[in-house]
């Protein structure tokens, strides 16, 4: 069996970074149900993140949007999360939400709309720079709803002209990450649809472009853990945005629909050295709570990574190679089921309070009294939303 100490030593390293997106108002094409005390500012969005942090300890980065968290002065902003004891972390691009945008940005047939989109990607690494951020999350919605309307090859190459411009304004220390998925809004084809083409843009940018998996944007079915240790073998795993999904991209709590999934996927990356901060992949929520509060609904995320990550970790790596190694079909499906059926939320509990935190973060929210403060003091002003 693994060491427990050093199970517990990666467990406390760990570092999950959450959207400010989660805490603002979302909700699908038929309706946003609206929250009281949802954040009317970025400043608000992560005083709410704060929260996350607070309670499990382990949240500490906060991925922002732009423009939706668009500020006058960023390092100012990034002043103001230090003060709330977290620090800003992956900038994602938005090229989706402007009319210009209705032929798609990056690849869009127009060379002025595509110099638009690729003026706002560098306006995102200026925002990087003021905020000391790494990361550079780029997603495009780019792609066609019918067969003839555009050609499928012209649109890579106008893809490829626009990702060498932003890559190239990086600083050494930047990274572009490019993220795929399979339709919508796009229907009939999407520029950049599966890992392939990712993986393929991100090597002939270079290095310090890799790819990111977004758990909920593959066709049911697909074995993300395959994609996942593919893309680790490659050096090409550049950060994962954790969600879960039932039919499409439901953006629902992580570890939610399948837990087990969340665990094979971790497996892989414990398997290929993953969680040594050296590997360089960033482990972020892409969520929306529709229906649920935002922040206890963010804190069950982070836990449900957690817990998927301790029973990855507790996988008996030498027994699963020799039953691997003597063709022992069952005995290393065995290996790795013990693992998935460990309960180790005492093992999470007792982490917790050897770092002075609640061992029940959920339940030490809700007796904070913070919910019940953001609905009597959040009062007027405009709730912040993905839509607006
Ligand atoms: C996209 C993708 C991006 C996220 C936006 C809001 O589907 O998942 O990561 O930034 O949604
Ligand atoms: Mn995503």
């Amino acid at each position: 069996m693994p060491e427990l100490t050093a199970v517990k030593t990666a467990l406390r390293a760990q570092r999950i970074e959450v959207p400010s997106w989660a805490f603002g108002n979302t909700g699908t094409r038929f309706k946003v149900f609206a929250q009281p005390g949802v954040p009317r500012t970025v400043e608000e969005k992560i005083d709410d993140a704060a929260q996350v942090h607070r309670y499990t300890g382990v949240a500490p980065i906060v991925a922002v949007h732009i423009p939706w968290d668009k500020v006058d002065d960023y390092a100012a902003l990034a002043a103001y999360a230090k003060e709330r004891g977290v620090t800003i972390g992956t900038v994602n691009a938005n090229v989706f939400q402007d009319d210009a945008y209705r032929l798609g940005s990056v690849a869009n047939p127009d060379p002025v709309v595509r110099a638009k989109a690729v003026a706002h990607l560098l306006e995102c690494v200026d925002i990087m720079d003021a905020t000391g951020s790494q990361d550079l999350k780029l997603w495009f919605a780019d792609g066609t709803n019918y067969p003839g309307q555009d050609s499928i090859a012209a649109r890579q190459e106008r893809l490829a002209e626009s990702l060498d411009s932003t890559y190239e304004r990086l600083s050494a220390s930047q990274r572009l990450i490019l993220e795929y998925k399979l339709f919508e809004p796009a229907f009939y084809s999407t520029d950049v649809p599966d890992w392939g083409t990712a993986y393929l843009h991100c090597v002939r940018l270079g290095e310090r472009a890799k790819v990111c998996v977004d758990t909920g944007h593959h066709a049911p079915g697909t074995n993300i853990e395959f994609i996942v240790a593919m893309l680790l073998r490659a050096g090409k795993l550049g950060a994962f945005d954790f969600n879960s999904r039932f039919y499409a991209d439901d953006d629902l709590m992580v570890g939610a629909a399948d837990p087990f999934q969340l665990f094979r996927i971790l497996h892989e990356v414990a398997a290929a050295g993953g969680y040594d901060p050296a590997a360089g992949i960033s482990f972020m929520l892409d969520q929306c709570h529709n229906i649920e509060p935002k922040i206890p609904a963010q804190i069950r995320s982070v836990m449900n990574v957690q817990e998927a990550t301790a029973k990855a970790l507790l996988v008996d790596t030498a027994a699963l190679a020799a039953a691997q190694q003597a063709g022992d079909v069952l005995g290393a499906n065995a290996v790795l089921m013990d693992a998935f059926s460990t309960d180790v939320r005492p093992l999470l509990a007792e982490l917790r309070a050897d770092q002075g935190l609640d061992p029940d973060p959920v339940g030490a929210y809700r007796r904070s009294g913070y919910a019940e403060h953001i609905v009597a003091t959040r009062v007027g002003g405009t709730p912040a939303s993905w839509g607006t």
